[in-house]
């Protein structure tokens, strides 16, 4: 049977009968630096998916080099073009659940079928006049938000946390690496004695540092995001034997299932969401969903991305075990324009949802042209 009913009427399957996929360049107002290295702007795919009249818009969260995790821009256009879209272009999906079974022979890559499967939540939003959170299962006007500051000198850095707490920002999240720690760590501490305060050292520690790791503890964080290599789960859980801070993993759960270890073998106390390295919107909702089963609370990651990405993040924020504020603050923070047309900017340390079907954003077309560097289109 083809067509679902949904309040008596019978709704068309969603057909996939185009995408269009640009390459986007933006300018970051500041470089951003972090235990791998340092960006001064942001260059991402955009995905475009058309369905029914309708379209979805998403983007990938890899980086041009694979420095932050293993996905890379060229290598997920690649497969976007040569796998992905393939696998649904002249397709009919009654819903993301459908779309998933489609992606399901691919391995891997979960950035590159995240950008995908975002884009068709956002279709099936709006073809069911429903703001994202609501099918996604959230709810509520507007989510908690922190910064995170990149590396810098400790002055400077001061600066900074008093800036963005005058702002009203919930949460100041430190970059950390070694040799620009504890000194760090201390120095904001004294400063701000009430401050929430977290660390992220991208991966730059090893169970060698867990002496250094463990004085961490004495600056009563609310968590340390990822010390230990990005691919591992065993050792961050060695770690958490060692110290007291709770452990957030980030680069470490790219899936439900690398979160159910994490949970089980208690290497995560507290779980960074990112969607657009989960697989998508159904990822996140599990590995939501399990961190609850377990008493973790997550909060969401962000990739410094676009307003497309960023409306994603702030929907998915408003599911109910997101209780920690998530790094999806203001896009003028990042950005002199943004791609999309409303603007998305903190109030008090608050991010508005976005109204309307769907993600609740629309592409400035015109600034969209002036920072495409690349562009191609797709029909059944
Ligand atoms: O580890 O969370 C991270 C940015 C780029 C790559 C990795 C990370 C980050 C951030 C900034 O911490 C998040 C944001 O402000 O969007
Ligand atoms: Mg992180």
């Amino acid at each position: 049977m083809s067509g679902s009913a949904i309040n008596g009427a019978v709704r068309a399957p969603l057909k996939i009968d185009g995408a269009e996929l640009r390459l986007v360049r933006l300018p970051l107002v500041t470089p951003f630096s972090i235990a791998t290295g340092t960006m001064t702007e942001k260059l991402f795919p955009l995905l475009t998916l058309k369905a029914n009249g309708l379209e979805g818009y998403a983007e990938g969260v890899m980086d041009p080099l694979p420095d932050y995790l293993d996905e890379t821009v060229a290598g997920a256009t690649d497969l976007l073009r040569g796998a992905l879209l393939p696998s649904v272009i002249g397709k009919s999906f009654e819903n993301p659940h459908e779309l998933a079974r489609s992606l399901e022979p691919w391995r891997g890559n979960s950035m590159a079928r995240a950008t995908l499967e975002m884009a068709f939540w956002d279709i099936w939003a709006k073809s069911l006049d429903l703001p994202l959170k609501t099918v996604l299962g959230g709810h509520g006007d507007a989510v908690d938000v922190g910064v995170s500051l990149g590396l810098g000198p400790i002055d400077d850095t001061l600066q900074r946390v008093a800036d963005h707490l005058q702002q009203g920002y919930k949460r100041i999240k430190l970059k950390i690496k070694p040799g620009h720690d504890l000194r760090l760590v201390e120095a904001v501490r004294a400063a701000f004695p009430t401050a929430h305060l977290t660390v992220d050292a991208n991966s730059a520690y090893s169970l060698a540092d867990s002496a250094l790791l463990a004085r961490l503890d004495a600056f009563d964080l609310d968590y340390i995001e990822q010390p230990l290599a990005w691919n591992d789960l065993h050792d961050h859980a060695v770690l958490q034997q060692r110290i007291r801070t709770p452990i957030c993993l980030d680069e470490s759960i790219r899936s439900p299932e690398d979160a159910r270890k994490a949970l089980q073998s208690d290497a995560a106390r507290v779980i960074n969401i990112k969607v657009g390295r989960s697989g998508g919107h159904l990822n996140a909702i599990r590995i939501h969903d399990l961190s609850a089963a377990f008493s973790v609370p997550v909060w969401c990651g962000g990739m410094l991305e676009s307003g497309i990405g960023r409306a994603h993040n702030i929907h998915l924020s408003t599911l109910s075990n997101f209780s920690k504020p998530g790094d999806t603050s203001s896009s003028s923070r990042y950005f002199h324009r943004d791609i999309v047309v409303q603007k998305l900017e903190t109030v008090d340390g608050r991010m508005p949802v976005p109204a309307g079907p769907g993600i609740g954003v629309d592409l400035d077309r015109e600034f969209l042209q002036s920072v495409t560097i690349s562009h191609e289109s797709f029909r059944a």
